[in-house]
């Protein structure tokens, strides 16, 4: 691969290193395999191939409009993407049911090594839900809130309790529209039933039905993932650490986790820091253990224990190439197979620690119910056994190493805002009226070989922080922002435009706030609700001046995320388009028709200029809507103003 294709796949500095040293290594990486995989299928792009039954598969044409069955594309193209709503859900929510598991044993007694952390979060959301509180003790509040959010996945026929937490207008287009969820493993099966051979093949019930499964994710499965985390290993509150492939050191012992769910990083967090282990590093002749995160997973253990970000989905392979990875230790979701490959050409071991995610070429150790933390123990032991094993004439660590502020919680932004005594919204709800805020932007999702890495995120961030639009971040976005160094109070002052910039300084928070993993989405979806509880912005989601962006989006539960977002009112922004194009009624469902619906729908854009134009003027719109775009007088802060805040 030439320099200048090189640079034409990746941003940042070191994964470009990284690249060029993988050539040079003869190590394959998904952004050779993309080249390979070049010419991929018109059909599946277009959403037209179906193979829900063994009379085809079957692909519209105009010559062959219809399949076997009769099924044309917009019914094909709607079963299409619900069923990858449906994966994209029952992946946050099956995350959310395993720690749903996990608080239940930990309040039955049963779960080794795991606590409850956060005592004030548990008897928040137990009160939330009309749990008794009083005079209780904790465990056995925590087991019926545990068993509550056990009755959200089965659930029947009752909705989901966790909907009333949206503002009461939301809730109200739900019911109007016949969306609201059940439980959350009975609308993943029944997309199944619904997309299977001669059922469901009215497209717009389909994506009715695409909405409501998300629902059960945004509202459901994510939004009690976020909650039981934060009950089981501490609400995140702002803390500092460092983003990028630099954060991997010469003369420690590397080990990175990738994946997802927190219950297994939380205990090899705990394990790379326990004293016998860390001796264990020093007689292996290493001067300590580098724990560095890829994925979500990172910016779980990022969030609570300030672990460094090494990086996002499209680093995991490159991290590898460094030649100084003891082991990747992995558990669930966005984990390449191709791992194995690129580890063989190096001392790196692959470890998989869950008995549902297993790869070949993979060592396996399950991290299970009994004493985890010796299971943990046991495989940092083998990391620094390997640590001997490492190769230096192949080790080339980058230096891009920036420094970040992560873990802004809704319960850390009202602190930020209010301070102990009068946490609150307000003060941001103020701004937003005073027009030093324009309006608030959700930037998620992934990176995808699609796209040069990262670009589409920093150029439209940068963009809409100088014009005044407060930027909340997760997933592999906010890493991506981290590793431009953005993720600091300090960029404000380079960056954001002037009223943003006041509230940051008086503040002292980022213009671009990390607010977690994937599920932690819910943690927009939940500030929004705050804001709208507040006062003085209307009183749905809906009419808030926010948009959300899934800029460089590549998986199922980006698909899933996005829905929920337009289904509460939020439009939506894609860097890359659905696979939904062969047919126009669905496709002009989801781009226009949602919005009567909604207030909210889907916005194709492959111009990250073009769409922070295009979000801006949505902003406006909901501006004007609400009667807060008057031109206010422009007031800099006094130090009244900033006592206040
Ligand atoms: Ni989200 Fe997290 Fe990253 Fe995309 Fe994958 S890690 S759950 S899916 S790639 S943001």
């Amino acid at each position: 691969m030439e320099n200048k294709d090189i640079l034409s796949k990746v941003s940042d500095n070191a994964s470009a290193q990284m690249l060029e040293k993988s050539r040079v290594d003869c190590v394959e990486t998904c952004f050779d395999r993309a080249e390979t995989q070049k010419a991929q299928c018109g059909f599946g792009k277009n959403g037209i191939c179906c193979k829900v039954c063994h009379m085809g598969p079957c692909r519209i044409t105009p010559k062959s409009p219809k399949g076997v069955c009769g099924a044309d594309a917009d019914t094909i193209v709607a079963r299409n993407f619900l069923r990858e709503v449906a994966a994209g859900t029952s992946a946050h929510s099956d995350h959310g049911r395993h720690l749903v598991l996990k608080l239940k044993h930990v309040a039955e007694g049963k779960a080794e090594g795991y606590s409850i952390k956060d005592e004030k979060a548990l008897l928040y959301n137990a009160k939330l839900y009309g749990i008794e509180i009083e005079n209780r003790e904790k465990n056995a509040v925590a087991l019926d809130l545990a068993n509550l959010f056990l009755s959200e996945f089965s659930s029947q026929e009752d909705n989901l309790k966790t909907l009333e937490l949206a503002p009461k207008k939301r809730q109200g287009i739900w019911e109007a529209k016949g969306i609201k969820p059940s439980g959350i493993d009975r609308m993943v099966v029944e997309s199944l039933h619904r997309t299977s051979i001669g059922v469901d093949h009215d497209y717009k019930n389909l994506l009715m039905h695409a909405f409501r499964t998300s629902l059960s994710n945004g509202w459901g499965g994510s939004r009690i993932a976020s909650i039981v985390s934060d009950i089981l290993f501490g609400t995140p509150s702002p803390v500092r650490s460092a983003a990028n492939l630099g954060v991997l050191k010469e003369n420690t012992i590397n080990i990175l986790i990738h994946g997802h769910e927190p219950a297994i990083s939380e205990i090899l967090t705990a394990a790379v820091s326990s004293p016998d282990v860390k001796d264990y590093a020093k007689a292996a002749g290493a001067e300590g253990i580098t724990l560095a995160g890829i994925c979500c997973t990172a910016n779980e253990v990022l969030m609570r224990h300030g672990v460094p970000l090494a990086g996002n989905m499209l680093q995991q392979e490159l991290a590898i190439v460094t030649g100084a990875v003891e082991m990747m230790i992995v558990d669930v979701q966005c984990v390449m197979p191709g791992l194995v490959d690129v580890a063989k050409s190096y001392h790196t071991e692959i470890v998989s620690t869950t008995d549902m995610a297993k790869t070949i070429g993979a060592k396996h150790m399950a991290v299970g119910e009994s004493n985890p933390l010796a299971a943990a123990k046991e495989i940092v032991k083998r990391a620094i056994d390997n640590f001997k094993k490492r190769d230096k004439s192949k080790v080339k660590i980058p230096k891009e190493n920036e420094q970040l502020v992560a873990g802004f919680s809704v319960d850390a932004i009202k602190y930020m805002l209010g301070g102990k005594y009068r946490a609150s919204f307000r003060p941001l709800n103020d701004a937003i009226i005073q027009n030093r805020i324009l309006g608030v932007v959700g930037i998620v999702g992934c990176n995808n070989t699609k796209q040069k890495t990262d670009e589409y995120i920093n150029v439209l961030t940068e963009q809409l922080i100088k014009n005044n639009i407060l930027v909340l971040q997760t997933g592999c976005a906010a890493i991506c922002s981290a590793k431009a160094g953005r993720l600091t109070p300090e960029t404000a002052l380079k960056t954001a435009g002037s009223g943003l910039r006041e509230v940051c300084e008086a503040v002292g928070i980022p213009p671009i706030l990390h607010m977690g993993s994937c599920v932690d989405n819910t943690r927009i979806l939940e500030a929004a609700a705050e804001i709208v509880k507040e006062g003085g912005l209307g009183d749905d989601l809906g009419s808030l001046p926010a948009v959300g962006v899934a800029a460089e989006w590549m998986s199922e539960k980006a698909i899933s995320i996005g829905c929920y977002f337009v289904a509460s009112g939020v439009d939506v922004f894609l860097g890359n388009p659905f696979y939904t194009s062969g047919s126009e009624n669905v496709n002009n469902y989801l781009h226009s028709g949602a919005a009567a619906d909604f207030n909210a729908c889907f916005h194709y854009c492959d111009d990250p200029l073009k769409a922070a134009e295009q979000i801006i003027e949505i902003i406006n719109k909901a501006r004007d809507a609400l009667g807060i775009n008057k031109t206010q007088e422009r007031k800099l802060f006094d130090m009244k103003d900033r006592r206040e805040l």
